[in-house]
């Protein structure tokens, strides 16, 4: 059909057609690119349909088949309300006063602040990171509207990245570019790994600088930026680079140990006084106190709060997981020890390796000089949006199923948790993962006591599983005379790839991990060569077969066959990031219809009505109907 329109118009009879041809006449195109979109989106559903989603093959199903799985319903907005701008918040008022000043105010706020992790932390920490574009961005405006109290709404950085990309096949950058249109009154923040990014090893420095450049264009308004070591020169850098962007600069010291045991002679109070003060000099704007185990108990939060609030002048962000099932305890006796901002997630993504409950945590300062002063029903119409769109994602969860005080012994990140597990998962490993979680707590004493955060708590989390795949035990590890064949991260580690640890490596495992080769002492990043962003862009261009902008160029420089394997996906099937999450998981039922919209009032309303028997070459065909007009697509069942 496309060919004979392009044929029959007159400009490409009289022998204009040339490119001018394209820019000239750009509805056939655009018309065409849409039809195009259309069909590689029907080929897509039809794949899923007959060979179902490999991301989901195996795992339990959501309860409900496909065509009955119900909508996360999304709460009602006044149509007057819904036409006026959405209240100011958190972001105008740093417009207006700038990130000093926005700090400043924040020091003086009586009430306790609130972060919403539930779009990064929570999902990260409870399946995965699997939540899918379709469902935050959808809930996005109910925010703008219902919560314009919140401080923030942590939504981008960490794992997200690189899930978005590898197994979601969706662009990060675009997630959050639809966020930032969808929230322009409440800061939107993320999670950096300092040298590493969004990766899990160190990049050149102006490979960082660039990524922060991006993120700052493209909607980040605070930056929590951390080490996994909490070595500060890895993350001066970042701290410099967001602090150019005129944006809000968190830097994070990462907790461990146990500040409330008189025991602990290794992160002790002074550990974290010396560390604030080395962050507050480097440049933040905030100091954030990054519990990413969940091992910070309440005495022990109280105690760090009042100290911190002494001894340095920046407001304080706390950030914990409730692996251990009373981690709220732990920030109320923050807030009663006077910390700026806490975070939380919402009910439905709360608890468990998430963070502790938003809800519960308002409700409990309800009336108190620290009241977050949160709309109490707009709290439970977002929740229960929420709790819909969990449902779909069923089969990323883990078995958990309370709190577990043995977070206590091994101190697995919450953002790790369900990760490990997948990794566990992947090698056979599943119905060992009590073992996981004992060689994990082994390795960390091997390792003399280091700080598990992203990517040390991988390195840690691929000895356990080493260990556990292999019968090893630490003395078998340990022992001078036995061979062993360390994973390529542990060797990087200690070789000084990822940075300096407090008190530095064991010296008898390195020697033995090395045999003789010498670690790097200064930071990686000093002696990176920096990257060649020109050549780079041809090189991921060309792999990509096509132009790649200054975003995705970043993707590129930080998971360079990981957006290779994007861009394969999206140049067959288009973006099917619009596609809604259980067809996309789960396919569709014969008589099933679903709407799909591609772009702002673009909607294509599909219906599957039948499938073929494979034929000679195996091929099946997909009998549809899109937007009332019948339409077939031919898959190859695998099968
Ligand atoms: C991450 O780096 O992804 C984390 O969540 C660390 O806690
Ligand atoms: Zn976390």
């Amino acid at each position: 059909w496309f060919l004979e329109a392009v044929i029959a118009h007159p400009k490409f009879q009289s022998g204009e057609a040339t490119t001018r041809f394209i820019d000239s006449t750009p509805e056939l195109f655009e018309f065409h690119r849409r039809r195009d979109r259309a069909t590689r989106l029907l080929s897509f559903i039809g794949d899923v349909i007959v060979n179902g989603n490999p991301e989901v093959a195996g795992r339990p199903l959501p309860a409900g088949s496909p065509g009955e799985m119900a909508p996360a319903i999304l709460p009602e907005i006044d149509p007057a309300l819904a036409l006026q701008d959405p209240p100011a918040g958190s972001k105008q008022r740093l417009n207006e006063l700038g990130p000093e000043g926005f700090a400043r105010w924040m020091l003086d706020e009586k009430r306790l602040l609130l972060t919403d992790t539930t779009m990064r932390d929570a999902h990260q920490s409870l399946f995965a990171t699997r939540m899918r574009s379709h469902d935050l961005v959808a809930v996005a405006p109910s925010y703008a509207r219902l919560m314009p109290q919140l401080l923030s709404l942590e939504c981008w950085g960490g794992a997200t990245f690189d899930v978005a990309l590898r197994f979601l096949k969706e662009d990060p950058w675009e997630r959050l570019a639809a966020l930032r249109e969808a929230v322009p009154n409440t800061l939107l923040q993320m999670l950096t790994r300092g040298s590493n990014g969004v990766g899990y090893s160190n990049y050149p420095d102006n490979v960082v600088r660039h990524f922060i450049a991006q993120a700052a264009d493209s909607g980040v308004d605070l930056f929590r930026v951390f080490d996994s070591l909490n070595w500060i020169e890895n993350m001066r850098v970042s701290i410099d680079a967001v602090r150019e962007t005129g944006l809000l600069c968190e830097a994070a010291i990462c907790y461990t140990g146990d500040l409330s045991d008189p025991r602990e002679t290794k992160y002790d109070l002074k550990y974290y006084v010396g560390l604030a003060k080395e962050l507050e000099a480097a440049g933040a704007h905030i100091l954030g106190i990054k519990d990413m185990g969940g091992l910070c108990k309440p005495a022990a939060a109280r105690l760090l709060v009042s100290t911190l609030k002494q001894e340095v002048g920046l407001p304080l962000h706390f950030h914990t997981h409730d692996t251990s099932g009373i981690s709220a305890a732990s920030v109320l006796a923050a807030a009663e020890a006077g910390v700026d901002a806490a975070d939380a997630a919402m009910d439905a993504m709360s608890g468990l390796t998430s963070q502790p409950n938003l809800g519960s945590i308002a409700a409990a300062l309800s009336g108190s000089e620290r009241d977050p002063g949160l709309d109490r029903d707009a709290l439970r119409r977002i929740n229960a949006y929420w709790e819909g769109a969990r449902r779909f994602y069923a089969g990323f969860e883990s078995e958990m199923r309370s709190g577990a005080s043995s977070v206590y012994e091994h101190g697995m990140p919450g953002g790790q948790f369900t990760n490990l597990q997948e990794q566990a998962r992947s090698l056979g490993l599943a119905r060992k993962w009590g073992d996981v979680e004992k060689a994990y707590a082994q390795v960390n004493e091997m390792f003399g006591d280091i700080v598990k955060v992203t990517p040390t708590s991988k390195v840690v989390g691929d000895m356990a599983l080493f260990m556990v795949s292999n019968g090893l035990t630490p003395e078998d590890v340990t022992d001078p005379q036995r061979e062993v064949a360390f994973p390529a991260s542990v060797i990087a580690l200690f070789r000084g790839e990822v940075g300096q640890p407090y008190g530095g490596f064991p010296e008898a495992l390195q020697a033995k991990i090395l045999k003789g080769e010498q670690p790097f002492t200064e930071r990686r990043g000093a002696s990176l060569p920096s990257a060649d962003f020109a050549a780079v862009r041809k090189e991921a261009e060309k792999k990509a077969r096509r132009h790649i902008g200054e975003r995705e160029l970043s993707s590129y420089l930080m998971y360079p066959d990981v957006f290779v394997d994007y861009a394969k996906h999206r140049r067959k099937y288009s973006d099917t990031s619009v596609v809604p999450t259980p067809v996309y998981f789960y396919g569709m039922e014969p008589g099933q219809e679903t709407a799909v919209e591609i772009e702002r009032g673009k909607t294509l309303i599909i219906s599957y009505l039948a499938l073929s028997d494979a034929d000679e070459d195996g091929q099946r065909t997909v009998f549809f109907e899109l937007n009332g007009q019948p339409r077939t697509v031919k898959v190859l069942d695998k099968a």
